[in-house]
């Protein structure tokens, strides 16, 4: 079983090794390699099958956390004692602090929204984009352009919502904790991050850059908190059934094959430090 350490708790060496296992498997050209995880993010952006699974919906939430789960256990076949770990943003909030260090995520993009000049992700050459919605073939970044990061107490009014979600169970859905987490409904803990980072981040292809995964282990984290006080069980996920066009509790999670129901209770697979 894992556990998911803050950014800012990682040791010197756990930071190399998580660089160096995300870049091993970006150098994987079969499989389920890196560039698998951009191009499914951005397959599954959009409606599929008339469901919409990652985005928009229900389905966010337990979405990414199979996503996540996926990524993390392709990362732990190249090395076993990496764990994914979370950005808090609501403690780490500088452009140059973690994760945006040299020897982790490097820093800022150049000139407003250029390519990143600092770390191991910095150029075509040390990070090249082969699969993007735009021709750019380095990450880039515009940091602290757009908007702000959300704060503790955004967070907090978020975890006091009871409720999972409600009709119509998208980004209209005018009540629920899984849209204000998101960022169709005030206070936006999930959108308002990519925006604040920019570049990549900003896009459909925001898998690109490495900090989403760093980011959306904290969005991960904070549904976690949820249901640490509302319950992990299928009644804490709604809609709870014969919901046509929306991922029902008991409805696989595509393209990965597992029911949402079955990835509600992490803790016999991680947790959180
Ligand atoms: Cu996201």
């Amino acid at each position: 079983m894992g556990t998911r350490k803050s950014v800012a708790a990682l040791t010197a060496a756990e930071k190399a090794d998580f660089v160096a296992a995300v870049k091993a498997l970006k150098a994987q050209t079969t499989g389920h390699n890196y560039d698998w995880f951009v191009s499914t993010h951005m397959t599954y952006f959009s409606t599929i099958d008339d469901h919409n699974y990652a985005h928009r919906s229900p389905s966010f939430l337990p979405w990414h956390r199979q996503y996540l789960v996926e990524f993390e256990n392709a990362l732990k076949a190249i090395n076993p004692a990496v764990d994914l770990p979370y950005w808090n943003w609501t403690a780490n909030r500088s452009a140059t602090g973690a994760p945006f260090t040299s020897d982790f995520m490097g820093g800022n993009g150049s000139g407003g929204n250029g390519p990143v000049t600092t770390g191991p992700f910095a150029g075509e050459a040390r990070w090249r984009i082969n699969i993007s919605a735009t021709s750019s073939t380095s990450l880039r970044r515009a940091i602290a352009v757009r908007g702000s990061l959300p704060t503790s107490s955004n967070v907090d009014t978020v975890m006091n919502v009871s409720t999972y979600d409600a009709s119509p169970w998208s980004s209209a859905s005018s009540s629920g904790m899984r849209n204000r987490v998101e960022g169709g409904l005030s206070p936006d803990l999930h959108g308002r991050v990519h925006n604040w980072v920019g570049g990549h981040m900003a896009q459909t292809d925001s898998p690109n850059d490495p900090v989403f995964f760093l980011h959306h282990c904290n969005i991960d984290r904070l549904w976690s908190r949820w249901q640490r006080s509302w319950g992990y069980g299928a009644g804490r996920y709604q809609p709870g059934g014969s919901v046509s066009n929306v991922v029902d509790v008991d409805e696989a999670l595509q393209p990965f094959g597992v029911t949402v129901s079955s990835v509600l209770d992490h803790r016999a697979t991680y947790t959180y430090a």
